[in-house]
């Protein structure tokens, strides 16, 4: 297959879906024209710690480091410090490794410096030998708070892993939004992307806050490139997380359709999988592929797919 890298490409994505259409981003795009730009709704404090899963799981999946069994965390860690909190008698509900630790010291530590998160984000890049550049969504603290039929508001990873997203979603909201400013690293590199896509995230909760984030939306608008998504559902089901079940309690059907409708003009194109019934296009630009992304050959298939068909799109 071709190499197809003199495009600037622009990817927002959530956690583990996302960082493996990221993955086949890097494989198959020169560095310094992709550009990585992650959710940050779902960091939180724990233990005086700054957390950013999403973050965290696009770092150690570009840098061959996550623990392939999960998506997130670091492969072949130990939990030799939550394990000692246990016998101080404390319930680490959040399962944090100790190689896993060392980032969560480092961030906190330099946020307390004074750096941005986005400052931060590039370091830690940097010492993992991570090319492309990640940006988070915002330097704000964003944080999704999630109201559920039976526990009230719950803080998100409260619902996402101590409640393992079991409660019923009533309804979304992010806490210092109306705060969070995009960076004017993001900025840029929208103002300069030959082509965005939206990673095959959670529409809901993790690519509805980074489009929330102050000057996103008009950013998006203005540029007359391919803003194009990759689906999060397959076969009428998401691969992995709450997806499908959100969208049923929010009362949509489930499918690419929903997804592409959600997002609106925000895109003017959508990949959706082989496997579901054709999209009614409301003039956007469709086409099918197999989006599942099991093995790495997966996600560089997937990738040069996606660039190829974007490719003679813009030809026509
Ligand atoms: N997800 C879980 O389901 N259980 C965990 O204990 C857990 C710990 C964890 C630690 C660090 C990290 O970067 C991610 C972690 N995740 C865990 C995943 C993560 O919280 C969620 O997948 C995302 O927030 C959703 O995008």
């Amino acid at each position: 297959l071709a190499l197809i890298t003199d495009k600037k490409v622009v990817v927002l994505v959530g956690g583990v879906g996302g960082a493996k259409l990221a993955l086949g981003l890097q494989q198959t795009i020169a560095p310094e024209n992709l550009t990585i730009i992650v959710n940050t709704a779902d960091d939180f404090w724990h233990y005086g710690l700054r957390i950013c899963p999403d973050i965290d799981t696009v770092l150690y999946t570009l840098s061959g480091r996550v623990n392939p069994q999960f998506g997130w965390g670091v492969a072949d860690d130990s939990t030799i410090t939550l394990d000692s909190l246990r016998t101080l008698g404390e319930d680490p509900w959040f399962t944090l490794g100790d190689k896993d630790m060392a980032t969560h010291l480092l961030r906190t530590h330099m946020l307390r410096q004074g750096h941005t998160l986005t400052e931060i984000v590039a370091h830690l890049a940097t010492q993992m030998n991570i090319q492309p550049n990640i940006l988070p969504m915002t330097d704000a603290e964003v944080a999704t708070v999630v109201n559920t039929v039976e526990y009230g508001k719950l803080d998100f990873q409260e619902y996402f892993v101590k409640h393992r997203w079991q409660p019923t979603l009533k309804d979304l909201s992010f806490e210092g939004i109306e705060n969070a400013m995009l960076s004017t690293q993001a900025q840029a590199a929208l103002a300069d992307a030959d082509m965005i896509l939206f990673g095959p995230s959670n529409p809901w909760l993790s690519i509805a806050p980074i489009l929330a984030v102050n000057g996103m939306r008009s950013a998006l608008l203005a540029r007359p490139v391919p803003r194009v998504a990759v689906t999060p559902i397959i076969a009428g089901k998401a691969i992995k997380g709450p997806a499908a079940k959100i969208m049923g309690e929010l009362g949509y059907e489930v499918s690419a359709q929903t997804v592409a409708d959600y997002y609106g003009d925000m895109i003017n194109g959508f990949v959706y999988d082989q496997r579901d019934t054709p999209l009614k296009s409301h003039g956007l630009k469709t086409v099918a592929f197999d989006t599942m992304m099991k093995t790495s050959e997966d996600k560089r298939r997937l990738t040069n797919n996606i660039l190829a068909w974007l490719d003679k799109l813009e030809a026509i």
